[in-house]
């Protein structure tokens, strides 16, 4: 008698622990956070940019009591499944990264991919209505990829519209290279936030399955893919590593556009100067992408 009792109480208080608040939850504010800080810093006008979240076990576990799952499949537009049954929050299409931080409820969504990786339910947000994020296709295609690369790491697909880096891909050629020699050449920390390097890719029609394919091609290799005349995508293990990528990446771009305002480099890192970070760092370098600018 005794012990069923300490066992109810204990079940009672397991089945309590489980039940939260979702706006409590660790990663829906992070989420939120993220959102607000990238719109302060400029990088998400109006509409722009889009960002999603793959929930570990204990984030769906702790939250599900918030979900509902009376709405409709829905086609993602792709085929992911490497990510059948797995939840995510994302921004909604055509809402505004300004909002998210102060009415969740209808300017993002959790979504549930199906077992076949084709559809997706929203079970949590949009609730006047809506869509995930135009950009769905190419989010849950990189997901796929980074998740299988890096046994699950990674949770965060990132895209914003940074200035100084969109800038930059109407002056510099427009290719893999060039980019990351003249960023990595633009502040020390650069080689050591981003060894593997910024992907670029020329200009595409945003939103289909073609730029999803294309980017998700590049982001095995790198965690930074720049879109020209657009924005860019990362990929991080969580909120900070994205974002920091997505700072770091920015504030380069943003010294280039200074040196060049005032007449250009005169000094470089050679690509010895830049290798020579690879030891005391601890990181491997791409020393192929390093080129003569
Ligand atoms: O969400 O940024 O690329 C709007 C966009 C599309
Ligand atoms: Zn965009």
């Amino acid at each position: 008698m005794r012990r069923d009792f300490v066992l109810f109480v204990f079940g009672f208080y397991e089945a309590e622990k489980i039940k939260m608040d979702i706006h409590e939850a660790k990663f829906f504010k992070e989420f939120l956070n993220m959102t607000f800080l990238s719109y302060s810093n400029g990088w998400n006008e109006r509409n722009g940019g889009n960002m999603s979240y793959r929930l570990s076990d204990k984030d769906s576990e702790e939250v599900i009591e918030n979900f509902s799952f009376d709405r409709d499949w829905a086609e993602i537009g792709a085929s992911v499944p490497g990510l059948k049954n797995e939840y995510f929050m994302v921004t909604g299409s055509g809402k505004y990264f300004r909002n998210t931080k102060s009415d969740p409820e209808n300017n993002v969504a959790i979504i549930k991919i199906d077992d076949t990786g084709t559809k997706y339910k929203i079970v949590w947000g949009l609730e006047s209505g809506g869509r995930p994020t135009s950009e769905l296709p190419t989010h849950l295609m990189n997901h796929e990829v980074k998740k299988k690369q890096t046994d699950g790491r990674y949770r965060v697909i990132y895209h914003a519209h940074p200035v100084n880096l969109i800038a930059l891909t109407y002056v510099l050629k427009q290719d893999t290279k060039v980019f990351t020699t003249e960023l990595w050449d633009s502040m020390t920390e650069c080689p050591i936030v981003f060894p593997k390097g910024v992907a670029v890719i020329p200009w595409m029609v945003p939103g289909g399955r073609e730029i999803a394919v294309r980017t998700s091609e590049l982001i095995k290799d790198y965690d930074i893919v720049v879109w020209c005349f657009h924005g860019a995508f990362v990929s991080g293990e969580d909120f900070d590593s994205a974002f920091g990528l997505m700072e770091t990446v920015e504030k380069a771009a943003e010294i280039v556009v200074k040196v060049r305002s005032m007449g250009g480099k005169k000094y470089h890192l050679s690509k010895d100067d830049i290798m020579s970070l690879a030891k005391p760092y601890n990181v491997d370098i791409n020393g192929d992408l390093v080129t003569d600018i």
